[in-house]
């Protein structure tokens, strides 16, 4: 990036963060500016793991010039107008984009659950452990290709790809079916263009292993003699009532009953980003937004067909609710968490996924920023205890 300001003669410097582990590597790119005296080179921040206050506080307090927090692409431009004008008519503002907002304190009532001293439990009371066991068509992992298009697009989020990907908001006092259906015509065409250059590869590893909960870990055999330990997972416990952690749905080592979790791993291939890049470098900017969007969601889609599938692998498919609706919302028995989400936080555990699944028959690999690529590819556990739903450690 540096050597690109350089031979750009950049007025400012942008940076966009997906994964929190992104916001991490900002600060250190910060520091290095600093160092490399660059700082007087505007800085704009933006992306999904970032907060305003971490920008605007502990960002500012890093780096020596000016850095700015953009909710969206157009705050981004309100600040480049603004600099703009610095620049122009030499009436600086030292304060602009270097200001330090103020520590947000958030005060607790003493004697609340949070404040409880050794609260901390080692496993929580209110999960069940007599919830049916259901037992695996096979043990390890298998790999699924050229599953069909049109089948994964039934399962699009159609809400999230229309508003938030590509931007479609209702016009002229159109109620949400009628916005649906105006706006399907456009993703007909998107994927009519996607098929016919074989843009989407959608592919699976996913599988089925033995396991046993300790404490906070839950650990993973390759057979049911649970004698081969293949690898293991620490998820974190919340601190308060009821003190849900993902190992608890699943029986403990020392229950007799053996007990099964399945895992995940979906992309939609390496050909969707490369097209996708190709488009942005020829300022294609609204080809390569729709493309993208549709890249992204056509992901989340097969994941949500899968995690069906291996329902109904599981034999519990049927307790499903009817709509497609009802699935995002996660009315289904069980659940799915994907590491990086606010139940199992830890994005180094996409490392371990990949290699008890051997993600590499599907071309998936994991970053050292632990980042899988292809971008348009998620992993996650599937647990069937029917009170494994989201929750926040
Ligand atoms: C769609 C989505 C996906 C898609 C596509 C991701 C992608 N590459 O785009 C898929 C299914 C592939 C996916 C996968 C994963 N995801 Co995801 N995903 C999302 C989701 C729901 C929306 C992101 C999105 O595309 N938004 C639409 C775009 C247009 O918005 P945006 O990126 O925020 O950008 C806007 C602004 O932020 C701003 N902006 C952005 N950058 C910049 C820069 C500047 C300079 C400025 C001014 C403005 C600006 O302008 C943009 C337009 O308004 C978010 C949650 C959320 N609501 O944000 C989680 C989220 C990003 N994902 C998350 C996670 C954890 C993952 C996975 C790690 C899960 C997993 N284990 O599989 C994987 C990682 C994938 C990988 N390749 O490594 C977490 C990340 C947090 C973390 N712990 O790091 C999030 C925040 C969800 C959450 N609440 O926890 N994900």
């Amino acid at each position: 990036m540096l050597t690109a300001v350089e031979e750009h003669h950049a007025d400012a410097l942008g940076m966009s963060g997906l994964l929190v582990k992104s916001t991490l590597i900002m600060r250190e790119n910060l520091e290095l500016m600093n160092e490399r005296g660059m700082s007087n080179l505007p800085v704009l921040l933006g992306g999904a793991a970032l907060t305003r206050t971490y920008v605007e506080r502990d960002l500012r307090e890093v780096y020596e010039g000016r850095v700015f927090y953009g909710k969206d692409a157009f705050e981004g431009l309100r600040v480049l107008d603004r600099l703009g004008e610095i620049v122009k008519t030499g009436e600086d503002d030292p304060n602009f984009g270097r200001q330090i907002s103020e520590r947000k304190v958030h005060r607790r009532m003493p004697g609340t659950v949070n404040d409880a001293p050794g609260e901390l439990q080692t496993r929580s009371p209110d999960v069940d452990q007599d919830n049916p066991i259901f037992a695996p068509p096979f043990f390890g992992s298998r790999v699924a290709k050229g599953m069909s298009i049109d089948e994964i697009s039934d399962y699009l989020n159609l809400t999230a790809l229309f508003r938030n990907q590509w931007g479609f908001r209702p016009e002229n006092g159109e109620d949400d079916p009628a916005f649906k259906e105006r706006v399907s015509a456009t993703l007909r065409e998107q994927l009519g263009i996607a098929k016919e250059e074989d843009l989407l590869v959608p592919q699976v590893v996913w599988g089925h292993y033995p396991v046993a909960s300790v404490g906070n870990d839950l650990l993973i055999y390759r057979d049911d003699d649970r004698k081969g330990e293949l690898t293991r997972f620490t998820f974190p416990r919340q601190r308060q009532a009821p003190f849900y952690c993902i190992a608890d749905f699943f029986r403990s080592f020392d229950n007799p009953e053996h007990d099964y979790a399945s895992f995940m791993l979906v992309t939609m291939g390496a050909k969707v980003s490369e097209r996708c890049a190709q488009l942005f470098a020829s300022d294609r900017y609204t080809d390569y937004l729709m493309l993208h969007g549709l890249g992204v969601e056509m992901a989340e889609a097969l994941a949500e067909m899968w995690h069906k599938r291996i329902r109904e692998e599981l034999g519990f498919a049927e307790q499903d609710g009817p709509t497609l609706t009802g699935l995002f919302r996660q009315q289904y028995r069980g659940g799915r968490y994907s590491w990086g989400y606010p139940a199992c936080p830890d994005l180094t555990d996409n490392a371990k996924v990949a290699a008890l699944l051997d993600a590499s028959r599907i071309g998936v690999s994991v970053s050292e920023g632990f980042q899988l690529h292809p971008e348009q590819t998620t992993d996650a556990i599937i647990c069937h205890h029917p009170m494994a739903k989201y929750f926040v450690a």
